[in-house]
């Protein structure tokens, strides 16, 4: 996967150079190129913003700037993906990906963008070549995301219900969600498909982690749960999707209410429609544990 960023603070992305992600780029299996926008700027002072029409307070991003330094940036992208001065690995996957005409995927971080989620992550994980641009007081001139979408597939995107000075942090949060889903980068492949959200589909789809634990079995008097250590696969397998459920239901009722959709009670639909992916063990799991589910226990 190649990822470009374009920043007016390059510093910033020094963070990527470590831990597995770090260890991945050594390899040849990320490329990262961070782009400084004050490049593309014309004036002694490499002016990168301006007051924004119609007044308020702040300043936006100018067009021009960024236009130059998006062009230049697809440009050199597919220029090194015909063949020069990559490693063979990045090289490779970026020269199949332009070979069958394939764009980059322009990524903007914006407080006012589409939720960036588990699910996306797994979308941009599959995605060859990833063009991030960091935009700062507030926010960029949206004629350039305009302008971009004549020739690329943007994404505006918000790490959270947050605002924060500038995407740089939210494009290291993206980037690490990414990169740690790509064969390889992460240690124990398996560990992918049990993650938290289980955009996988895995067996904990929808739903939080529960509690982890590890050795010693006892701890400032504190055991380990037993189950753990009895070699029952089937009761731990099971035991973990119960932390899970009333771990989610205490700290994300939110995705419990996805799970089990208020039905409405109509003649001959059955409880468990599809759409709910709870079963009757999870339900009496979240009633025991105080969080009743949609009245379903109730209605029994
Ligand atoms: Cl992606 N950028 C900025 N500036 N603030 C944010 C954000 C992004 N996501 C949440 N808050």
């Amino acid at each position: 996967m190649r990822i470009d960023i374009v920043t007016i603070f390059p510093e910033y992305f020094g963070p990527l150079g470590v831990s597995l992600i770090g260890k991945a780029a050594e390899r040849g299996e990320i490329t990262f190129a961070v782009h400084d926008l004050r490049h593309w700027t014309h004036d002694v002072h490499h002016t990168v913003d301006d007051a924004p029409f119609g007044g308020g307070p702040g300043m936006v991003m100018k067009p021009e700037p960024w236009g130059e330094a998006l062009d230049a940036v697809v440009e050199q992208g597919v220029r090194r993906a015909a063949g020069q001065g990559q490693s063979p690995a990045a090289g490779q996957v970026q020269a199949e990906a332009v070979g069958r005409g394939q764009p980059p995927l322009l990524v903007i971080p914006t407080p006012s963008g589409v939720p960036f989620t588990q699910r996306r992550a797994v979308a941009y994980a599959a995605e060859p070549w990833l063009i991030f641009a960091c935009g700062r007081y507030e926010g960029i001139d949206a004629r350039v995301a305009d302008d971009a979408r004549s020739r690329l597939r943007v994404d505006e995107v918000s790490i959270g219900d947050y605002v924060l000075a500038g995407g740089e942090p939210a494009v290291l949060v993206m980037t690490e969600a990414v990169c740690r889903l790509l064969p390889g980068v992460l240690g124990n492949v398996a560990s992918v498909a049990d993650d938290s959200f289980g955009a996988g589909g895995g067996p904990m789809a929808g739903l939080v982690e529960g509690p982890s634990f590890t050795r010693p079995r006892l701890w400032r008097n504190l055991e380990v749960p037993p189950v753990l250590l009895s070699g029952d696969h089937g009761a731990i397998a099971r035991w973990r999707r119960d932390e899970a459920l009333k771990r989610t239901a205490r700290n994300r009722p939110d995705l419990i209410r996805k799970l089990a959709p208020a039905q409405p009670d109509v003649a001959g639909v059955s409880r468990d429609t599809p759409r709910s992916p709870l079963n009757d063990h999870d339900r009496s799991v979240l009633s025991e544990a105080g969080f009743p589910v949609t009245g379903e226990d109730v209605a029994h």
